[in-house]
């Protein structure tokens, strides 16, 4: 879980990384930027383009109705029609009709300076052409159909420039369309010369062989090509236009990546700083939870379960601080005070009920680094000695959440603890990472059913690996206990099982001294 999150974060960290990088060259380099300018504008020029077709496909179905209304002998009723229809329609410019007989007519008297002489035109399919206006800055796109009885041509409303384009300085950019021999071009060339190409230029002759390259360059209807030129400064003014939003997106990156960088490497090292602040304030307490034997309904003993006490009396569960306590060794520290503070409680007890020795054991989660070290015995030594107390007031529950290393250092401790004459119990059996292993080696005394078993009792097959450990718990000569006992079916279940020994919420949820069960029905 820890790992999966570790490791989320760190590819996490490089994806923010990588775009900072990304940016930042956008940032500092003119070439870096050129080719975002060169993206962005393909990008722009390519929506242009399809706007262009879109306004094509609309002047066709608008003809499709107009073709019924025209009488298709130009009288002033067509001319109308045609007027009407161009002054209503914001893609058309200029309409005109051949009829059949060979009549041209359209919504404009004067037509003669519309176009450049000699006509300069591309067709790009049997529909649209491309047309160089008279002053040939301005590329005309003509739309031809026939119609009912007649023919129509349709000059498309041009668009504004791309907008990357549109406040640039006049001559500043150059847009051509070359095909079958033929160059049109929008913008102003005759300044172009100077601020673009640095030379005098014949169009139509120079620009395929130009020495500037074109910014961008691209296949229009396979037919011809569409290519733009830009001054330097069209891409200069680009970068400053972007600088504030990469400035503001390169500090909102580093931002969250010190973020994450700080949840990399210091929450562990947070959890670790808190954890030693509360070790040293006392703030890991106990909580206890009674073991009975159900036969009799008498409490035996209680499992020792840590909790952590903030200063505001907020209670922390094992599972949030345990995991990383092991990872760091604090768990070692944790459990040697932990001891400490259950021996005083069991004085209590004793004082409080005047009855000592107290004949309870009180069980203590052991992780596997602590069974390894003899410091184990030495504490519990001590504490005996100390508190003058038994034996038998102690016990240790193996928790195998991470796997023992040293099975012969284990094996030692658990040796001189059995000679000490404290017992030593396997936990979560049958959901830890070698049980029977563990067994043999470290003879334990008592082995704890995992709850999970427990909470599948009712199925034919959580009965029957219950009766499977309880057989094999009779051959081996150890106790069994059963954890997470909730309702009254799963302690009799298990009675029948051959289970004596419960733990769970049915008899007592863990809870802190005060609150500490000392009979079942009290
Ligand atoms: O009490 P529950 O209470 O939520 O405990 C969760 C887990 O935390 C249990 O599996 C238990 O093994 C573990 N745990 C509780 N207290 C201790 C402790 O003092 N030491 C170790 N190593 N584990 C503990
Ligand atoms: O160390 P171990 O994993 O055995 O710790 C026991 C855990 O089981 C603790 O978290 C404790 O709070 C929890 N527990 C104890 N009794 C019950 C119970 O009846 N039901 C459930 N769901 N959990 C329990
Ligand atoms: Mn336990």
């Amino acid at each position: 879980m820890k790992k999966k999150s570790t490791y989320m974060l760190s590819s996490l960290i490089i994806i923010v990384l990588c775009m900072i990088i990304g940016f930042a060259a956008l940032l500092i380099s003119n070439n870096a930027n050129k080719v975002l300018f060169k993206y962005h504008f393909k990008y722009a020029e390519n929506q242009r383009i399809e706007q262009y077709f879109e306004r094509v496909r609309a002047t066709s179905i608008l003809l499709d109705n107009l073709q019924y209304e025209l009488n298709y002998t130009c009288d002033n009723q067509d001319i109308d029609t045609l007027e009407h229809a161009s002054y209503f329609n914001a893609e058309i410019r200029r309409l005109s009709l051949r009829t059949p007989n060979g009549i041209t007519c359209g919504d404009m008297v004067d037509t003669l300076n519309i176009y450049a002489k000699p006509k300069q035109e591309i067709y790009l399919n049997q529909q649209i052409s491309l047309i160089a206006n008279t002053s040939k800055d301005r590329t005309i796109i003509q739309y031809h159909r026939q119609i009912l009885k007649g023919f129509m041509t349709v000059d498309i409303t041009p668009q504004d420039p791309i907008s990357l384009l549109k406040n640039e300085c006049d001559g500043c950019w150059l847009q051509t369309v070359e095909g079958n021999g033929i160059i049109l071009y929008t913008g102003n060339a005759n300044r172009a010369e100077s601020k673009i190409f640095n030379s005098p230029l014949q169009l139509n002759k120079d620009l395929t062989d130009q020495v500037v390259k074109p910014i961008l360059s691209m296949p229009l209807l396979d037919n011809a090509w569409i290519k733009y030129y830009v001054a330097d400064n069209v891409i200069q003014h680009y970068r400053e236009n972007i600088r504030p939003y990469l400035i503001i997106l390169l500090c909102s990156l580093t931002l969250i990546l010190l973020v994450l960088m700080h949840r990399r490497f210091h929450n562990g090292k947070m959890l670790t700083f808190l954890l030693i602040k509360a070790l040293k304030q006392n703030r890991l307490i106990p909580f206890y939870q009674p073991i009975v034997n159900a036969e009799t309904n008498h409490i035996c003993g209680y499992e020792v379960l840590m909790r952590w006490e903030t200063k505001k009396g907020k209670i922390i569960p094992p599972d949030v601080f345990i995991p990383e306590a092991e990872l760091n060794g604090l768990i070692v520290p944790m459990t040697v005070q932990l001891i400490e503070t259950v021996a005083k409680d069991i004085k209590r007890l004793e004082v409080q009920h005047s009855i000592a020795p107290l004949p309870h054991y009180f069980s203590i989660n052991v992780s596997p680094d602590l069974i390894q070290s003899t410091a184990l015995i030495n504490v519990i030594k001590m504490t005996l000695n100390k508190f003058k107390l038994q034996p038998h007031n102690f016990s240790f529950e193996l928790t195998e959440r991470t796997p023992i290393s040293d099975f012969d250092k284990a094996k030692n401790v658990c040796d001189s603890l059995n000679e000490l004459g404290i017992q030593v119990k396997l936990d979560d059996v049958g959901n830890g990472y070698c049980d029977f292993l563990a067994l043999q080696k470290l003879q334990a005394s008592t082995i704890k059913i995992d709850k999970i078993f427990v909470k599948n009792i009712c199925d034919h097959n959580g009965m029957v690996i219950i009766e499977s450990i309880v057989a094999f718990a009779d051959k081996a000569e150890v106790e069994v206990i059963a954890e997470g006992i909730e309702n009254r079916e799963q302690a009799s279940a298990l009675l029948r099982a051959g289970v004596k020994y419960h733990q769970g919420y049915y008899y007592g949820k863990p809870v802190p001294f005060d609150k500490i069960k000392f009979n079942l029905f009290e």
